[in-house]
């Protein structure tokens, strides 16, 4: 199925768009997910990070709790509410025509804040939903104590109550497997993704924070179920999205590089132009702004102006 490409939409209400992309979104999704090889996603946490990861190639994007919780200087810990993530997602899937896929943390509560949340998530144009079985409010998974289960009972709830909740066939409910990260063992990781795969979620994550991929691999190896797996191999990242595929993995999500890169360009760029009082020392290592204007839309905006703005008279200007 071919993707509506939102900025191709000029003369769309927004939130046409939005319902518009979220039904080509999620279909979009299940289409690359039946396709051979990896789908691979990355992190942003805004319409500009999601444009730099569609435009390097990635299939999707991954609307990522911890980037959007670090680009408001919050921990990635349920201190921002739904509404404010879910308003991060939407511009994003506004703004791309790759799937975007939400990080949806623990599901803001229980199976029906869990319900609310498919809801407006699925109208917001959202390809995919992916809620983890900690405790909420849950804390970021690199995060050392305080990563608690809720009983695998409570959320295949969760789980039913999103599958039940959502309006259209195609939103993809990924539920999220925390028990290698809260210090569980292969057999519990397993039991539970098994749970949730019968309580009708349409793809697993299994998420690890060590720096082996073997635990990961080892879940693959082991996984009979017929829902896709999903892997983030962000500790353990000596491993290759084909060697991950190769082992079962579908889902490849680089969840936070965007982010991290774009830190240390800014620190190395910042300091350089305090050392050497002016930018010249960096100018030939950031961004011309002709592509800023054309990451943020520039032709189109001009395009419409030409179009549809009429004035009646020509304003005087300083630069004429
Ligand atoms: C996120 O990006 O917010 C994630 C992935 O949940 S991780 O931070 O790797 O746990
Ligand atoms: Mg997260």
């Amino acid at each position: 199925m071919g993707v509506l490409r939102s900025h191709q939409l000029p003369g769309m209400a927004s939130a046409e768009r939005a319902a518009g992309v979220g039904a080509s979104g999620a279909a979009a999704l299940r289409d690359l997910l039946e396709r051979p090889g990896p789908v691979r996603a990355a992190g942003a946490h805004n319409p500009l990070g999601a444009r730099l990861a569609e435009r390097a190639g990635f299939d999707a994007v991954w609307s990522s709790g911890l980037e959007i919780s670090a680009s408001q200087g919050l921990p990635d810990a349920d201190i921002l509410t739904m509404s404010e993530l879910l308003a991060v997602a939407q511009s994003m899937a506004v703004s791309v025509g790759v799937p975007v896929i939400a990080d949806c943390d623990a599901g803001y509560g229980n199976a029906s804040n869990v319900m609310h949340m498919v809801r407006r998530y699925e109208a917001a144009g959202i390809a995919a939903v992916c809620v983890e079985d900690k405790c909420y409010p849950k804390v970021n998974s690199f995060i050392p104590g305080r990563q608690e289960l809720v009983a695998a009972e409570e959320f295949c709830g969760k789980v039913a109550a999103a599958k039940s909740a959502q309006t259209r066939d195609e939103l993809v409910v990924i539920a999220r497997l925390e028990a290698l990260v809260a210090g569980w063992d292969l057999d519990e990781a397993l039991r539970r993704g098994e749970a949730y795969a019968e309580a009708g979620a349409d793809m697993v994550l299994i998420h690890a924070k060590g720096d082996s991929p073997q635990p990961v691999l080892d879940f693959l190896k082991l996984w009979r179920m017929p829902q896709p797996v999903a892997v983030v191999p962000t500790t353990y990242h000596t491993v290759t999205a084909d060697e991950l595929s190769a082992a079962g993995a579908k889902l490849v999500i680089y969840a936070n590089h965007g982010l991290r890169a774009s830190i240390t360009a800014v620190s190395e760029a910042f300091d350089t132009i305090l050392r050497e009082g002016r930018t010249t020392g960096i100018e030939d290592r950031i961004t011309p702004l002709s592509t800023v204007f054309d990451l943020q839309g520039m032709g189109q905006f001009l395009e419409a102006e030409q179009r549809f703005v009429h004035r009646k008279a020509q304003p005087e200007s300083a630069t004429r």
